[in-house]
């Protein structure tokens, strides 16, 4: 069958870089935001509409038989915390109706619908732990961090359902720490206050921070972000009853930031200012990711010091 890609969410920073890297492919591509694009591809159809209009999303399936999904489409943690009932609608119910279909149109047209499902760090808690494997306690503290475990339970179950059917839905997803990219600027989220200090010492101006110095984070580039989409949905299968993986390329606090930051823009300057809607939930992550099962079922590999890391970040 021919190959037939969803994208939700294509505006956002994963989205509108994982639809520019899938377009080089070749791949018939539709793809659905709430707003407009802001560089059209030619060879992408383009929606201008809510994950949440289930008519749409089940005319798209029915009239383009999509094969894979890459669901972007999310509200980000404080503002998932700003509006709970928002997220409810977008980060659970028409997630679950995007995998819904995938599921039904799969078993339709005899195949395994491919469905990447971008997951967080936000499903780990309520302690802050190092090196956290996938199995740890999960008991999230946040609205989003709830919305993405409800997912990620929902789809793998999807999935197993699918084994014994041989079609159905082929669920595959990643547990993102914070992302930087080094031409977007993120909001709504928590861990934003990395790309935003590099952004404000590259524009020499103050960064007013709403963590603690000490707080510490795992983070990955943008670069490996989409390559690691690209690799776990290139594999034919993944034989892994597991179907959400842990990727990390660095983790630092936010005091060793600044002072390679430091090091690199002198004039750089920050002001501490505590928000406990971001401390707390900051103190509920993990500090580090242990990602051996992503390297052992789809070939993940990260091995970067921080210090090149941070400095392809700034390089871009
Ligand atoms: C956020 O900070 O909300 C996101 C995430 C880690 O999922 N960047």
């Amino acid at each position: 069958m021919k190959e037939r890609i969803l994208i939700t969410g294509y505006n956002g920073e994963l989205g509108s870089k994982a639809l520019k890297e899938l377009s080089k492919k070749g791949k018939s591509i539709i793809a659905l935001d709430l707003n407009k694009p802001k560089e059209e591809i030619n060879s992408v159809i383009y929606f201008r509409d809510s994950i949440t209009n289930y008519e749409l999303i089940n005319s798209i399936f029915e009239n383009y038989h999509i094969t894979e999904v890459y669901h972007f489409a999310a509200l980000l943690s404080q503002t998932a915390s700003q509006n709970p009932k928002l997220a409810h609608e977008v980060n659970e119910k028409a997630s679950k109706n995007l995998i819904d279909c995938s599921y039904t149109f799969g078993i339709k047209n005899n195949i395994m619908t491919k469905f990447f499902f971008p997951s967080s760090i936000a499903v780990y808690g309520p302690r802050k732990i190092e090196n956290a494997s996938e199995q740890d306690i999960i008991k999230p503290s946040t609205v989003y961090g709830n919305n993405k475990l409800l997912i990620e339970q929902y789809g793998s179950k999807l999935h197993e359902k699918s084994l014994l059917k041989n079609s159905g839905l082929d669920f595959r997803s990643i547990r993102f720490p914070g992302v930087i990219s080094y031409d977007t600027i993120p909001s709504g989220g928590t861990t934003d206050y990395a790309p935003q200090m590099i952004d404000c010492a590259k524009k020499g101006t103050i960064f007013e921070c709403k963590l603690t110095p000490k707080t510490k984070l795992p983070f990955i580039g943008i670069d490996k972000t989409i390559a690691s989409i690209i690799d776990i949905m290139n594999f034919k299968v993944i034989d892994s009853k597991l179907r959400v993986f842990n990727v990390e390329e660095a983790n630092f606090s936010i005091e060793q930031l600044n002072d390679f930051l430091v090091g690199q823009f002198p004039s750089f300057k920050i002001k501490f200012s505590e928000d406990k809607n971001f401390q707390s939930v900051a103190d509920t992550w993990p500090t580090s990711l242990n990602c051996e099962k992503a390297k052992k079922s789809w070939n993940f590999s990260s091995n970067i010091s921080l210090e090149e890391f941070l400095n392809s970040i700034i390089s871009k």
